[in-house]
């Protein structure tokens, strides 16, 4: 590790904790309390008292606004599927976030691996505390002058973002229900059909043999090494998924190796743990032990030998379906209330034991890893599984394909992950609130180092509509990661099934002109350890209004963007902090402009319209888009500059 000569940068330590892989620079600890902190030894919280102005922004992937003062955060990575304002747990855990009254600023990181609470405001509305469950914690305490620089000297400390093929800003398609190498071609030649640029097709759990990793259902699949071959000449990426829970089936080859080289997590007893998910009984692969997560990122082979080169690793918080253990407890159970008379309460207590299998806080504590030579009872380590998981297929990666760059994104993430992926933002809904959503956890995965980043487009869950998705396509031109894709039973949302055919074609046109742009701030904030997608506050520090805007956005140096995300709408308010040249496209080469002066603006945004703002003195570069990135002319471009 090399030493991190950041004067600004404070470590505390308190416990034992973990190197969980989430910093790369040292620190020398400083002994005591956290400056600004208070430490209650008896409850392990520490406490901070918020200032009138405070605003707080970070925290990754969580519910609610893009400043996080109001409500209560649990970092405990969950597969909940049901993103309402009120949860407190989504998939991800990001430890870090900023503290800003607009004057006085500070950061914190709270590196530590088990479930963590950050209640900002909640239960006393001037108190942020954080109080994690087992206070083995590195904590940090990071001071600058703007929240960009101490997110600068943050994300020094904790290493450089993944960066993806360039391929992998195209445009790709999903949805969980593909089943076979023709339903695959149907979805390449309906976007080909129409001219509506495609750069990856993303392969979900059906592809697989009966849900087993790194096979391919030959039936469905026939001749799949020239089956990706095919996709590749008409320019298409085929993406397959990747789960965490490995099937027990003798035979399995992934199981057997797993199995015989005892790289499974055990119960105490020294058993494998038998959990269930998509393949039935599964074992999971304890990612945290060095030689288990070499072996079964070697696994990736299988398919980059077969052309692949992208992959979505998903199920690792892990899900659990159930436990064979928790459910021989429940059937216990439920035979006990079988036997009595159930009052009322009775009954919700029964309802209760069944309705609370999946995902079942006691199951993560019936299992360990072999973590730094150490036996680790899960739930300790729990936020760690799929930032192991990722880490474990990207280093693989430089050994099985060592010149290819991988597209490689994760569910599951903790701080630390985004050097070796990015995320998806997993099972939200088709509604128009989870585009506001998008839109709002955008900065907070930003600042914690997920610059590859993105939402289901036209979201997951539920059934979509043509303006929801339009609305939604116009937002996810400016997300790196552009991906539609949606449940396995909900109503189908390819672009070319809805009638405005046209228009959508405009805007994933509009996204291709536009990614020598978006390439290029990706870069810088990869490289200068920056931020892709900013809230306006951090950019224009001196104006008040801007510390409460929550619907628009600064893509990369040059733009400010302000998304339609309602329903039935064809404008908006806007705010403008300085002079700008509105750009409304219809089209790359269809749209007009008109500088408008700092102030409130109501601006006109029909249904197929996108509302891109150019600041002072900068200029928009475009290129003529192409049916994929990899045929952009990103060296002759028009520009429009103000
Ligand atoms: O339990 O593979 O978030 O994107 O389509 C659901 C099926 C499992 C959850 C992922 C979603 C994926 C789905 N998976």
């Amino acid at each position: 590790m090399e030493y991190a000569h950041n004067k600004y940068i404070k470590k505390y330590e308190f416990g034992n904790p973990y190197d969980t892989g989430a910093v790369v620079a040292r620190i020398d600890k400083t002994a005591g309390i956290p400056d600004r902190f208070r430490f209650d030894a008896e409850t392990d919280t520490f406490s901070y008292t918020m200032k009138e102005k405070d605003m707080v922004f970070g925290l990754g992937e969580t519910v609610r606004g893009i400043n996080k003062r109001g409500w209560i955060y649990v970092s405990n990575n969950s597969d909940d599927p049901v993103h309402d304002e009120n949860k407190t747990s989504l998939y991800a855990s990001q430890n870090f976030f900023v503290v800003d009254d607009g004057k006085d600023v500070f950061g914190v990181f709270i590196d530590n691996p088990g479930s963590v609470t950050f209640d900002i405001g909640y239960t006393d509305a001037n108190v942020l505390s954080i109080h994690p469950e087992y206070n083995d914690t590195s904590f940090y305490v990071i001071e600058g002058a703007s929240p960009l620089e101490i997110i600068r000297s943050f994300r020094e400390l904790i290493g450089k973002s993944y960066i993806p093929p360039i391929w992998a800003f195209g445009y790709g398609q999903s949805r969980w229900g593909y089943k076979t190498a023709g339903d695959i071609r149907e979805v390449a030649a309906g976007y080909k059909e129409l001219g509506i640029p495609l750069d990856m097709i993303y392969m979900d759990i059906d592809y697989m043999q009966d849900f087993k990793d790194f096979t391919i259902n030959p039936e469905r699949f026939p001749d799949f090494e020239n089956f990706v071959k095919e996709m590749k000449t008409e320019g298409i990426h085929l993406v397959p998924i990747i789960d965490a829970g490995v099937k027990i089936e003798e035979g399995y080859d992934v199981y057997e190796e797993g199995k015989a080289n005892g790289y499974f997590c055990k119960k105490e007893n020294g058993e494998d743990l038998v959990a269930a998910v998509w393949p039935g009984k599964v074992h999971f692969p304890d990612f945290l032990n060095e030689e288990a997560s070499r072996w079964f990122g070697e696994k990736y082979k299988v398919l980059t030998d077969a052309g692949i080169e992208g992959f979505w690793n998903d199920m690792n918080e892990p899900a659990i379906f159930y436990t064979e253990d928790h459910l021989k407890e429940v059937f216990a159970q439920v035979k006990e209330f079988e036997q009595k008379e159930l009052d009322i309460w009775g009954f919700f207590d029964f309802k209760d034991v069944v309705g609370s299998i999946a995902n079942n806080p006691e199951d993560y504590r019936r299992f360990y890893h072999e973590f730094h030579g150490q036996k680790v009872r899960h739930d300790r380590v729990h936020n760690l599984y799929g930032f192991y998981m990722t880490k474990s297929a990207s280093e693989s990666f430089e050994k099985i394909c060592p010149d290819k760059q991988i597209l490689m994104f994760s569910r599951a993430s903790y701080t630390g992950m985004h050097r070796y992926g990015g995320v998806w933002t997993g099972d939200n809904c088709s509604r128009w609130s989870h585009l506001l959503m998008n839109i709002q956890m955008m900065p907070g995965l930003n600042m914690n180092g997920f610059l590859y980043s993105g939402a289901d487009i036209g979201g997951f869950g539920g059934n979509t509509t043509e303006d929801l998705m339009m609305r939604w396509v116009e937002f996810g031109i400016f997300t790196p990661l552009f991906r539609n894709h949606s449940a396995l039973g909900t109503r189908e949302q390819e672009l070319y099934r809805f009638d405005r055919k046209e228009d959508f074609r405009h805007l994933i046109e509009l996204r291709y002109a536009l990614i020598p742009y978006i390439y290029e701030e990706f870069i810088k904030a990869a490289e200068h350890n920056g931020m892709y997608m900013m809230p306006l506050s951090f950019v224009y520090r001196e104006d008040e209004r801007c510390r409460e805007i929550e619907d628009q956005l600064l893509a990369g140096e040059a733009l400010m963007i302000a998304p339609v995300y309602e329903q039935n709408k064809t404008g908006r308010y806007v705010y403008l902090p300085e002079a700008m040249r509105l750009v409304r496209f219809r089209a790359y080469n269809d749209y007009d402009t008109e500088v408008l002066p700092k102030g409130d603006h109501y601006i006109k945004a029909a249904l197929n319209e996108v509302l891109v703002f150019l600041r002072p003195g900068k200029e928009l570069p475009l290129a003529t888009p192409a049916r994929q990135v990899d045929r952009i002319n990103r060296k002759e471009l028009q520009r429009i500059s103000f």
